[in-house]
């Protein structure tokens, strides 16, 4: 198990800081103090551990400026998406205050004739978050808050790639209230990730790869615990003959190019109607050309570096398979540095694409899109589920009846009429197929991290 993590800044390739990792000793007995200090923890009001989150969120925005400056040094985003993404997880932590006590609340389902059937939303005890470094704030408020405030402990996991985050993130929980022993970080890799879900928590929520994903399921597959997975996605717009290109094209791309690309929920495949296919990429790659890449801490850049160095080899490799079956790349294609240093890449395009080719398949992650030319409404739903993900999917149309239409045969757990690359608190988000299994966020989100207790009561 890794004993020092080395944490690099993306944009300049410098060693930021050595971390010392947990070991198994180590995380063995965060786990039992955690257990014992869930206790308290549960036997407190909801309304009482809202009030403490609701601390935590106002000391984000006290320290949002240092806490961006951390985030884009270890991952690479402009610094104000860095901003954006905090300012982000704020809104839906005002959903989870807003809302957790509604939804936590004893509910009576059943009263007649001596005969009381209520239902309780129990914590499920300690449970494990094992987060990504794409968007440390959001996807860590997504499991990390509604967990707490359904009253369990919490073994937090950041990713390698944003664990300085990850630890701003714990100090300002203890700043707002939150018990040290309730809520500990762990420091390490994907091996500090392996052993945590061998221990004896009663939970796992997990974002992050396919592969990782399957992986956690196999640790966990001879216990029933309860889990949650928050994987990848391939995700298909479509993008109709009636639309207003001038104010659809900046949409769609910067749901493509947004952080990079680095989102679940980015944009990774696009299917225009033929007859406007040519003015479509022509406005696209327009478009694309104006991004300003650049180091992520000066002001206006939109593309910074890629966070891990070795996505840049996955999408030169999509590049060039696109290209050797017969796609057209119109700009970008390859790696790139700023000063000499950086794990930069060019904003790819590429035309006349087919599902032959993996920039098609396979999650790009990456600022690259193809762009698929169709004849049809039935042969753009064929396209858009042909796939092995299913978190989002959406179309571009100013025809409700039409979309509607096609919403419902997409195979996504997250359906979009004029928008893309989104997330909203008060939908459920969850993955179909390869993209993950059970949902956060929404009311289903709060009540994931509790177990259902039916009460029978017969006076
Ligand atoms: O993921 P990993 P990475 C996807 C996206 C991206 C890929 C790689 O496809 O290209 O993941 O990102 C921990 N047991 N998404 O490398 O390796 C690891 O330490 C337990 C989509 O970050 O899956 C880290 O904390 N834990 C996603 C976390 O798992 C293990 C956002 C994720 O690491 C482990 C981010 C193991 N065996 C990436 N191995 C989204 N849905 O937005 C690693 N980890």
């Amino acid at each position: 198990m890794l004993t020092q993590l080395k944490i690099t800044n993306p944009a300049t390739e410098e060693t930021l800081q050595t971390l010392p990792c947990d070991n198994e000793s180590a995380i063995i007995a965060k786990l039992s103090a955690a257990r014992t200090a869930q206790v308290a923890w549960a036997a407190r009001t909801v309304e009482d551990r809202v009030k403490v989150i609701a601390k935590f969120s106002d000391l984000l925005e006290k320290n949002k400026e240092d806490l961006a400056r951390t985030l884009t040094s270890e991952v690479g985003k402009p610094l104000q998406q860095s901003l954006n993404e905090i300012n982000g997880a704020r809104t839906r932590i005002g959903f989870f205050i807003e809302q957790s006590a509604r939804h936590l609340a004893t509910e009576t389902v059943f009263e007649a004739k001596g005969r009381l059937e209520k239902i309780a939303y129990e914590p499920l005890g300690v449970v494990g978050v094992i987060s990504a470094w794409n968007y440390p704030y959001l996807v860590g408020v997504n499991a990390v808050v509604p967990a707490l405030i359904g009253g369990n402990g919490v073994l937090y996991k950041p990713s390698e790639f944003s664990t300085l985050t990850g630890l701003k993130i714990t100090n300002l929980l203890y700043e707002a209230g939150v018990p040290r022993e309730l809520f500990a970080p762990i420091v390490g890799d994907g091996g500090q990730g392996a052993f945590l879900t061998k221990t004896a928590v009663d939970g796992i929520y997990f974002t992050g790869s396919v592969g990782t994903g399957r992986k956690i399921r196999q640790a966990i597959s001879e216990r029933f615990i309860a889990s949650g997975f928050e994987l990848g996605g391939k995700d298909p717009i479509y993008v109709c003959e009636d639309v207003d290109l001038e104010k659809v094209v900046p949409a769609v791309a910067d749901g493509v190019f947004y952080n990079n690309g680095q989102s679940c929920c980015s944009v990774e495949r696009i299917y225009v109607s033929e007859s406007i296919y040519t003015k479509f990429v022509d406005r696209f790659v327009a478009e694309v050309k104006t991004y300003k890449l650049g180091r992520p801490t000066d002001e206006g850049i939109y593309l910074g570096p890629l966070t891990r160095d070795v996505q840049r080899a996955v999408l030169k490799a999509q590049v060039e398979d696109a290209v050797k079956k017969g796609a057209k790349l119109l700009v970008g294609g390859k790696e790139t540095s700023v000063g000499g240093k950086g794990y930069y890449f060019e904003p790819t395009v590429l035309s006349n694409v087919n599902h032959t080719m993996s920039v098609m398949r396979d999650e790009s992650f990456g600022p690259i899109i193809g762009i698929q030319k169709v004849a049809s409404d039935a042969e753009a739903i064929e396209l858009i589920n042909d796939t092995n993900y299913g978190l989002t999917a959406g179309v571009y149309t100013p025809d409700a009846a039409r979309a509607e239409k096609l919403l419902a045969r997409m195979n996504a757990g997250s359906a979009y009429w004029n928008c893309c690359d989104r997330v909203s608190p008060y939908l459920p988000w969850s993955g179909r197929q390869d993209s993950g299994l059970g949902s956060t966020l929404s009311h289903i989100g709060i009540r994931a991290f509790t177990r259902p207790k039916a009460y029978h009561l017969i006076s």
